[in-house]
């Protein structure tokens, strides 16, 4: 995958390749992911301005996969309201620059790389409304992994501090989209929309965990023999690759370090239908860098968003000397649209696992070579 676009310019634009030929691909589908990446209690005023919706420009013909690269689209329809600020064009009259980075952003990071003079040439594109052309790729990825009955939910389980106290099951991840942090326990969902609001009236913000599961995935997919191959760490990578993300967990995670070992590892058995189980899934689905075949469990920290509203300290790069970081219209917190990215990323790094594993130019090649595979090492 391949994104490029501005926070504010026309559009986003996503390159995809790899995806077999014959997956069927519906726009509604993604948009379905777009929409709820959009949602989520503490979301700021942009996603008024939006819906987003996907055009799939390349690689799709008569709604399947050609096998060619897959282009996406998806436009911003808040740039009608920038008029020249983001203009492609030169002669138009510059904007005022942005001259104070934000703590936690990538302002003077950017400022310092690409010896950029206007901070709003790095926000624009290290803004996470780039996460919308991740999302789009993720659907495309789920629709591969749904084809070998796998699928990849999400959600929230801490906001600021406030944690829920629900397990997640299949069942109860069903219906998590419909609460408005999507939080499997009410209590705590109340208690984290409160949070919000709290750190809204301060000017603050809030950050927090969510928890990608993954059913279905094939056991047999990464590796021990190389780090780069590991699963967990391809996992990892992939979770970091979204902005604000801060850490990672795979099962029990950091759990395990206080744990003894006979409370950590999952006893072999061999189930009615002649496969290797655990008798829990601590491990988080992968032992050894393999998946195990048992769900995948992925929980992810949230940085709390860079801009305030009370904004912290910083420097203004003009004169060197200390003045309130730059403020803008902005989120108070994101986590429950972070979940969505986190289900596109890991789907991403899935799939793309899967397929150096099991290969498969077309669909049926893909999951044939996956079955065959689930045939070959039950224990008969
Ligand atoms: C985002 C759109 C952005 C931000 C947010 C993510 O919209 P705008 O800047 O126009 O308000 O709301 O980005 C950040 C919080 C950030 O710090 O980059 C989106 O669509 O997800």
């Amino acid at each position: 995958m391949l994104t490029a676009g501005e926070s504010h310019g026309s559009q986003l634009t996503a390159i995809l390749d790899g995806c077999p030929a014959g997956l069927e691909i519906v726009a509604d589908v993604l948009d379905q992911d777009l929409a709820r990446r959009q949602k989520g209690f503490g979301r700021g005023a942009r996603q008024q301005i939006e819906s987003d919706h996907v055009a799939i420009v390349s690689g799709v013909r008569y709604g399947k996969t050609t096998g060619a690269p897959i282009a996406l689209i998806v436009g911003n329809r808040d740039a009608g309201n920038w008029g020249d600020i983001l203009s492609v064009e030169a002669g138009v009259t510059a904007a005022k620059p942005i001259r104070v980075p934000r703590p936690g952003h990538a302002d003077l990071g950017g400022h310092l790389t690409y010896g950029l003079d206007d901070l709003r040439d790095v926000m624009e594109r290290a803004s996470a409304r780039e996460t919308a052309a991740k999302v789009a790729c993720g659907a495309v990825a789920k629709a591969l992994l749904g084809e070998v009955g796998c699928s990849v939910v999400s959600h929230v389980v801490a906001i600021g501090g406030v944690r829920a106290q629900i397990e997640a099951t299949p069942e109860l991840l069903r219906t998590v989209d419909a609460d408005q942090v999507r939080c499997l326990d009410p209590e705590a969902s109340k208690g984290m929309c409160d949070a919000i609001i709290n750190a809204g009236q301060r000017g603050d913000t809030l950050g927090g965990v969510f928890e990608v599961v993954v059913y279905g995935f094939p056991p047999g997919v990464g590796s021990y023999v190389q780090g780069d191959r590991r699963l967990g760490a391809l996992l990892a990578a992939a979770a970091m690759s979204v902005p604000a993300m801060r850490g990672v967990e795979v099962g029990l995670g950091f759990a395990c370090a206080a744990l003894p070992g006979s409370e950590v590892h999952d006893e072999i058995l061999i189930d009615e239908h002649d496969d290797y189980r655990r008798a829990t899934n601590r491990a988080g689905g992968i032992e050894g860098g393999i998946s195990t075949g048992e769900p995948i469990v992925l929980r992810v920290a949230m940085k709390p968003i860079a801009t305030l509203l009370e904004p912290l300290a910083s420097v203004d790069l003009d004169t060197g000397l200390p003045t309130a970081a730059h403020v803008e219209r902005s989120d108070v917190c994101a986590v429950p649209a972070a979940a969505v990215v986190g289900e596109a990323v890991v789907a991403l790094a899935l799939a793309e696992a899967a397929l150096e594993r099991f290969g498969g130019q077309t669909v049926s090649e893909f999951t044939e070579a996956i079955a065959a595979f689930r045939l070959r090492i039950k224990r008969r």
